[in-house]
């Protein structure tokens, strides 16, 4: 009796403190793959891990090829992907159609947590 209220007491408490993180905090990027900047062989997904689990309804990304060697004026080439969540709930797995050639990409993310208010962000990388 003792122990089981102990462990009701515990699990409230703690369950709070999750509420209440939640309610102040937006999703920061915390790392990416490729990394943000970085150069090398074209990645067969493009991975975004958050500082929250998102909810999947409301956090997207696009990605857009900016330049190509030997191309003068490329412009923005949106590319055909599929966006999905991890497991984890935090991060968000970004698959190309096709795999990228080389030139330089960009990421536009938008992540949304429990809290609703989206957060925005881009990265870039080249293709080697
Ligand atoms: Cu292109």
């Amino acid at each position: 009796m003792y122990l089981s209220r102990f462990a009701a007491k515990f699990a409230i408490a703690a369950a709070s403190t999750l509420f209440a993180t939640a309610a102040i905090a937006q999703p920061d990027l915390l790392s990416s793959t490729p990394e943000d900047q970085s150069e090398g062989p074209a990645p067969a997904t493009v991975e975004l891990k958050f500082s929250e689990a998102l909810t999947t309804q409301s956090s997207a990304a696009s990605l857009t090829m900016t330049s190509m060697p030997g191309m003068a004026n490329h412009g923005e080439m949106k590319m055909r992907i599929s966006v999905a969540g991890a497991d984890d709930g935090k991060t968000m797995v970004i698959t190309p159609a096709n795999t990228l050639s080389a030139g330089t990409y960009r990421v536009d993310w938008r992540a949304v947590s429990s809290d609703a208010r989206p957060a925005v962000g881009k990265i870039t990388f080249q293709v080697k």
